[in-house]
Order: C-alpha cells, then sequence, then structure tokens
C-alpha cells in the first residue's frame, strides 16, 4: 500500500488499534523504499513519512514506529530498509505475542473480566488464557465507534463465553459480574506513567478503584511517548460529531476520542519486557528510546 492511502485509512479508520496502525504505516514505507526509482530517497521517504505522522494524533505508536524507520534511512541505504523494516514489523509481532503470554499468567481460572474497546493487545492476552482456564468476558460498546463489537464477536469465535454492555452500565456490572480484573489496552503511555487510551477507560479505572479491582494495562513499549520525557503534552484526537449523531439545532457536540487515566488508578502494565508499575514508564523511555533523544 502506497502511504497515501495508509494514511487516508489510518484517518478513517478503516484501519485502527494502536498497534494496527503502526504497522500498517511501517509497512507503507517498506513498499515506499521498495519501489522508489528518484534520486532524492531521503528527502521524498520523509516527506511519506511526515503524511503518515500526521494521519492520527494521539496514538504515538504511529509516530515512533515512523520515527524509529526515518532514523533508520538515515543510518543505511535504501536497498537495505525493506528488510530493516520487515525486521521492525516482525520485532513488534513477537513483542505482542510476548505480551499475551506474559499477561496470560495474571488471568486465573474462573476470573471475569472486563474491558474496553478493541485492544489487540487484551484480545491476545486473553485468547492465550482461555487455552487452559475458564474465563468470563464483560465488553463495553465503546461508543460511538462501537469497537466493543468486535472484540464481542473475538470472545464468541474462540468461544470465550462474553456479555456485550453499554458503556453507563459498567458500574453497575462491576458487582452484578464480580468483575475480577479490568484489562484496557493503550495508545500512549507518557514519562509519568499515565495512559492515553479509548475514551471512557478512565471513567472505568475510577469505578474499579472503588470496587478494588486491579487495572492493567496491555501495550508494547513502542506505546511509550519519548516526547512526553521532552515535557510535550499527548494531543487527544477529537474527531467528527456525525460520530455521535446528526447535527441538532442548538446544540454543541464533542468527540473525543482518548482520555488519560492517571498513574495512580493503573496497578500494572504489562509490556513485551515484563510486568512493570506505571511508575516505571520513564525508565522505559530512557532505556528504548535512546534513538530518539540523540537524533
Ligand atoms: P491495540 C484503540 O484505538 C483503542 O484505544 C485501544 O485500546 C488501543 O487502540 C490499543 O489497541 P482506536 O484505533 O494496539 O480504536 O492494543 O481509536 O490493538
Amino acid at each position: 500500500m502506497d502511504p497515501k492511502t495508509a494514511a487516508r485509512k489510518i484517518k478513517s479508520m478503516e484501519v485502527r488499534g494502536a498497534l494496527e496502525i503502526a504497522l500498517t504505516a511501517a509497512e507503507a514505507l517498506r513498499d515506499y523504499a521498495t519501489a522508489y526509482k528518484g534520486k532524492n530517497f531521503l528527502r521524498d521517504f520523509q516527506k511519506q513519512a511526515d503524511i503518515l505522522k500526521k494521519a492520527r494524533p494521539t496514538a504515538v505508536s504511529l509516530p515512533n514506529a515512523v520515527d524509529y524507520i526515518t532514523y533508520l534511512s538515515h543510518e543505511f541505504p535504501q536497498e537495505h530498509m525493506p528488510k530493516l523494516i520487515d525486521a521492525f514489523i516482525q520485532k513488534q509481532k513477537d513483542a505482542l505475542m510476548r505480551i499475551a503470554q506474559i499477561g496470560s499468567k495474571r488471568i486465573k481460572s474462573g476470573d471475569t473480566l472486563l474491558t474496553h474497546c478493541n485492544s489487540t493487545a487484551v484480545l491476545e492476552i486473553i485468547a492465550e488464557a482461555a487455552k487452559t482456564k475458564k474465563i468470563n468476558v464483560i465488553c463495553t460498546e465503546t461508543r460511538p465507534r462501537n469497537q466493543g463489537y468486535l472484540t464481542a464477536a473475538f470472545m464468541a469465535r474462540k468461544r470465550i463465553p462474553v456479555t456485550l454492555i453499554i458503556d453507563s452500565a459498567v458500574r453497575y456490572a462491576m458487582e452484578e459480574f464480580d468483575v475480577d480484573k479490568v484489562f484496557v489496552g493503550a495508545d500512549t503511555v507518557a514519562a509519568n506513567g499515565a495512559v492515553a487510551n479509548k475514551i471512557g477507560t478512565s471513567q472505568i479505572a475510577l469505578i474499579a478503584k472503588e470496587s478494588n479491582v486491579p487495572v492493567l494495562v496491555a501495550c508494547e513499549t513502542l506505546k511509550f511517548s519519548p516526547q512526553t520525557y521532552e515535557g510535550e503534552m499527548i494531543p487527544i484526537e477529537e474527531r467528527d460529531t456525525a460520530e455521535i449523531r446528526p447535527k441538532m439545532r442548538g446544540v454543541k457536540m464533542w468527540n473525543p476520542a482518548f482520555d488519560f487515566t492517571p498513574p495512580e488508578y493503573i496497578d500494572a502494565i504489562i509490556t513485551e519486557d515484563g510486568i512493570i508499575s506505571p511508575y516505571m514508564a520513564y525508565e522505559i523511555l530512557k532505556d528504548k528510546f535512546a534513538w530518539d533523544m540523540v537524533k
């Protein structure tokens, strides 16, 4: 896929999910590097990278992937890029599988888990655990885009008992279903351990805290934000209000796609490097993003 098409699909959410948008951008840059026949590869490659980076603003996995690949383009000749990008993509896929292994150990047979939206990392953890354990899953609809339907359908396909609820039923469901753990994904983890994830995540974390239910975030270290280490704020994407409902005369609408959950509401972050406290985010950034800091 060419970078412009990839950017369009990411923007419209035809391609969605924090990891998937990063991998789609990487594949588009790989295809561009493979086909490129012009005279100024670095300049033209950077232009494509910039188009991709702007496609969605909140999930840092997208600029992290693109920045890493453009960093490689300055270090290695064009002909090496497709292989290097493939290696990067494979590394992220391996990270996802490792998260599934690590996170599944946090689930006990008989557990009822609540999840919000549709996180690949969470889905893989639950699918892995369900191979040997009995699990019940409660999933929210996740208005306005209803990604929860994808989660529910995934569980049903895997024959994992699943109950779909409306977003506003979380507090009641927490008690009614005796939820043991909340699992959510992440779009961005800030240097202070705050997690940006699908709108509504912070409300669920608040309810979980009230009920003494642990909140576990599952994400690749690709979703840690070096920009926040350097003092930048995470931009929250505001989407078209037509996603909520058609216009109403005299009524304003507001449609933020993500919110922040502060670190004190998160029990642990499950990464490919192990389970960490959200307060360890700073260490991960120092360790993983040295290439970003030096560029
Ligand atoms: P994985 C999604 O965003 C959700 O916020 C989800 O929790 C997050 O990306 C992580 O997804 P959207 O693209 O990378 O639906 O775990 O707005 O798949």
